[in-house]
């Protein structure tokens, strides 16, 4: 990764693109030497994550939600049409966004909640930046303080890691642990705020401060075996937080809704949804390498294909295709349709997506809606005429400008995060 020390004023072209794996190894070294902090992180989970052979079975089943009636802590209505309620949970149905712009009201947004949404005051609502990689005793924003700053629009997709995973089982016959979302966990919006690099600036940070920690507002999160695990927060790498890092207040034009973060959440442009905290109430900036559950136990890989202490801690979202189509639609024989849907990457534009009707031998070009751009999502269409009736499937696959095409099968990870792979969308010919 870049290097802390000398990250330029103000960082805009080329991308961030760091060196995840290398970075997350030094950190772990140095909590080993007792140069890095794991508040709230068990001793034994970071154990794991050094250990050598054998332990990578004493995973977590903890993704689980607890107890709670399904949907019960979104403030928001969830109607059927719209979205499938997961435990805390509401996925956008993808087939619904057909009759959406390029952005995703926030009515149709999904929800991704840890606990349940809570609902702050903007008027008493701080901001408190501290930290040993502060100058000094660091600061406390207002939302009026917050907005004072120069404001940044950007439009950018919230994609859950775990978006797609349920096709681990469903396509590939692997189990994995966790939500089980089909392709709804996404939505794109136009997001404004302040940038996270001028609060940063404005509180002191040091040139030797090597992570950020946002922390949720929201109620503890106790695991499904009973662990209580804080509130939700997730480091950040330095040169990521200074890059295009935003403090949102704005979605599509709107103050932020309770259940997306209001009155101010963060928005992390390409990165995992876990990295993207709402209803942020403090940002310790730090000297040391800091570690929650969120980088240590959750948004690694584990498996057979990584090493025992997993892979390096997620950052950049995949590559992936929907279909605005529902599931086993029925489409009549001999008669012209027309296909849509949208595809996205982490690592860069989308700069082409194919499909195939012939189970993969063949592919061809659908047309593009969209300009494509870096963190966010391009909508497409193609025409199909099947001949024969029958079950059959629409299989559409992406490549980004980093040169990668989504493959015919994701890499197994107990958790299901990061599937890619090209989903044979099923369909019914009549
Ligand atoms: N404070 C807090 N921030 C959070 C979460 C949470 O439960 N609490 N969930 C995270 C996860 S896992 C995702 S995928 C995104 C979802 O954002 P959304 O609910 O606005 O769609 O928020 C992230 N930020
Ligand atoms: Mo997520």
């Amino acid at each position: 990764m870049r290097r802390a020390r000398s990250y330029p004023r103000r960082v805009t072209t080329p991308p961030y693109v760091p060196d995840e794996t290398a970075y997350d190894r030094r950190r772990l070294r140095q909590w080993r030497t007792g140069r890095a902090r794991a508040d709230g992180v068990a001793r034994r989970d970071l154990m794991k994550l050094l250990a050598a052979a054998g332990l990578a079975t004493g995973l977590p089943s903890a993704l689980a939600a607890p107890a709670s009636a399904a949907g019960a802590g979104i403030v928001k209505p969830l109607p059927e049409e719209w979205f499938t309620v997961r435990g805390t949970n509401a996925e956008a149905k993808f087939a619904s966004f057909a009759d959406t712009g390029h952005h995703t009201p926030a009515s149709r947004f999904f929800v991704r909640n840890h606990t349940s949404t809570p609902q702050l005051d903007p008027k008493t609502w701080e901001l408190k930046v501290w930290g040993s990689g502060l100058e000094g005793a660091g600061r406390t924003f207002t939302l009026a303080d917050l907005k004072r700053l120069p404001a940044v629009t950007r439009s950018a997709f919230v994609e859950c890691a775990g978006n797609g995973r349920s096709f681990f089982t469903t396509q590939q016959g692997q189990e994995v642990s966790g939500t089980a979302w089909t392709l709804g966990a996404i939505g794109s919006a136009r997001w404004r705020g302040a940038r996270l690099a001028d609060v940063l600036r404005r509180a002191g940070v040091r040139r030797d401060a090597v992570d950020v920690l946002p922390r949720g507002l929201d109620p503890d999160y106790v695991t499904a075996d009973g662990t209580n695990l804080g509130r939700v927060r997730r480091p950040l790498p330095i040169a990521k937080a200074l890059d295009d890092v935003i403090l949102a207040y704005e979605m599509n034009g709107e103050p932020l809704g309770p259940d997306h973060g209001a009155p101010v959440r963060v928005v992390v442009p390409s990165w995992i949804g876990i990295a993207s905290i709402k209803w942020v109430g403090d940002i310790e900036v730090s000297a040391e390498p800091l570690y929650s559950p969120w980088n240590t136990d959750f948004y690694r890989l584990f498996g057979a294909a990584y090493p025992p202490e997993g892979s390096a801690s997620l950052a950049r979202q995949t590559l992936k295709s929907a279909l605005e189509l529902p599931w086993n639609a029925s489409l009549s024989a001999g008669a012209g349709h027309r296909i849509t849907g949208r595809s996205w990457s982490g690592t860069g534009a989308v700069a082409r997506v194919e499909i195939s009707t012939d189970d993969g031998r063949t592919w061809r070009r659908a047309r593009l809606h969209d300009t494509p751009r870096r963190a966010d999502w391009v909508r497409w269409s193609a025409s199909w005429r099947p001949t024969t009736p029958g079950p059959a499937a629409i299989l559409a696959r992406a490549t980004d400008t980093s040169g990668r095409t989504q493959p015919t099968a994701t890499q197994h990870n107990t958790q299901g995060y990061l599937f890619d792979a090209v989903v044979r969308h099923a369909v019914t010919v009549v």
